[in-house]
């Protein structure tokens, strides 16, 4: 990779693309994605292009007045340029995938899942000539800080693919269920990051011998609005922190990383719970110790260290820290629900991964897991970046199918058939996913 980068920024990206600019009209300070959202006056210039027309006394209307027409419309609220997500929750913002919008072997900017605990600074106020970096810690030797620019110029650039899912994807389907977002599959994405690598920023700043982890801080701010809590502050183990592939990145897929996603600057550690990529990068500190940031304790990001029975309490100290995540796989193509002729086969995409670990095989099914059949498993571009399959299966008879998907990592390890080990708060359900056919 060359030094110089080259990649669209955001404002450039909006005059290309006005539905990057409904997103920063709507970026603002509450999100109107669902009829219970609240709108700030400067996004009525936005909601009139989405009711199209313009709102003559718009200048009376009560701050947190959403226009009847959008409030009683049956469809469903959108944040545009995020086209297709399927809303979770509007305060925080969440927002994941339906499979069939990661069919792309990079998921495109606009179909990135969304994955907020607090509320995103505001738009109007990033200023990239303003942003810096801290890094700093118990053991970083020279603690320093950086502008985007001498980030950028300092070190060198890399662009890895690079997964991020998020560690409750497929919380929806645990019984007894688990608080917090009801993910069904689409909390997940991989597409190319540009940056710097975390270590070279690191190393700059001198990484003292009795260093253990690094910990983030972003610029969110907690949904109390109470500036001295921290939404979320997660970390890894120098191992992690260090690997080539560990970036500070300002780019996705060519352009400034979108708004939602972290813009101007994030964490990308690939193949763990993306609750470790920080999000409006603000500052890294280098610990002596095990990091205790907000979400780091307790039982947050963790499961029980030994397996338990489904609706067991465990204790903080018998629940460990989630690493690499598991091997898991997704049917992007075709969606399902899809209608197939008897005589024709039916030919299958889809996207695997395995953490820190690559996939080595994959099979599908579609007679309930009784046989398997081969498909073709891609090499990832990079370690750490999801790799595409494909399959082809033809149907014996007309009626109701299941095509079933398994990947296998290098480690030897198979995504279980159904629910894996159910625990308290819902994470790393990494069962079988299956779309429905019906052949006729
Ligand atoms: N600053 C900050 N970073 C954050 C979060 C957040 O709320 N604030 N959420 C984390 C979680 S839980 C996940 S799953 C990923 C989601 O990344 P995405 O929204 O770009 O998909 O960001 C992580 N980084
Ligand atoms: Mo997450």
């Amino acid at each position: 990779m060359s030094n110089e980068t080259k990649h669209i920024g955001i404002h450039e990206a909006y005059d290309k693309d006005p539905q990057r600019a409904d997103l920063e009209l709507f970026g603002r300070e509450v999100d109107p994605t669902t009829r219970r959202g609240f709108l700030k006056k400067s996004s009525l210039m936005a909601m009139a292009a989405v009711l199209g027309s313009n709102i003559p006394f718009a200048s009376n209307m009560p701050g947190g007045l959403i226009p009847a027409a959008l409030a009683n419309s049956d469809k469903p609220f959108a944040i545009p340029g995020k086209e297709g997500l399927i809303y979770l929750n509007d305060r925080p913002v969440n927002a994941e995938t339906p499979p069939h919008l990661l069919n792309d072997e990079f998921t495109p900017d606009k179909h990135f899942f969304i994955r907020n605990n607090g509320v995103p600074p505001k738009l109007e106020e990033i200023d990239l000539k303003t942003w810096t970096l801290e890094i700093a810690g118990e053991s970083c030797e020279k603690p320093m800080t950086f502008t985007l620019d001498e980030l950028k110029s300092k070190f060198k650039h890399h662009t890895y693919a690079l997964t991020l899912e998020c560690g409750g994807n497929g919380r929806a389907e645990f019984n007894p269920p688990a608080k917090g977002n009801q993910w069904g599959v689409g909390a997940i994405g991989c597409g190319r990051w540009t940056g710097v690598r975390l270590k070279d920023v690191l190393e700059y700043c001198g990484i003292k011998k009795d260093a253990v982890y690094i910990g983030y801080y972003g610029a969110d701010v907690h949904l109390s609005g109470d500036p001295t809590k921290v939404v979320i502050s997660r970390g890894v183990p120098m191992r992690k922190a260090l690997e080539k592939e560990s970036l500070i990145a300002w780019a996705y897929e060519g352009q400034d990383i979108p708004y939602y996603n972290g813009y101007p600057l994030r964490l990308v550690l690939g193949g763990w719970p993306a609750s470790v990529s920080g999000k409006w990068l603000k500052k890294i500190v280098i610990r002596n110790k095990e990091h205790d940031g907000e979400k780091m304790t307790g039982q947050s990001y963790r499961v029980p260290c030994e397996p338990v029975a489904p609706g067991t309490k465990v204790a903080n100290e018998d629940m460990c820290i989630i690493e690499s995540m598991p091997v898991k796989s997704i049917v992007t193509f075709p969606k399902s629900g899809i209608t197939h002729p008897l005589d024709k086969k039916l030919k299958l995409n889809g996207k695997a991964w395995a953490g820190d670990l690559e996939v080595v095989d994959m099979d599908v099914s579609i007679d309930f897991g009784s046989t398997w059949h081969k498909a073709k498993i891609n090499k990832p571009l990079n370690r750490l970046a999801w790799q595409t399959w494909e399959a082809s299966v033809k149907f014996p008879q007309k009626g109701y199918y299941e095509v079933w998907a398994r990947a296998k990592d290098s480690a030897g390890k198979k995504q279980p058939v159904i629910l894996p080990g159910w625990n308290p708060r819902g994470y790393l359900n990494n069962a079988c996913h299956r779309i429905a056919v019906q052949v006729v």
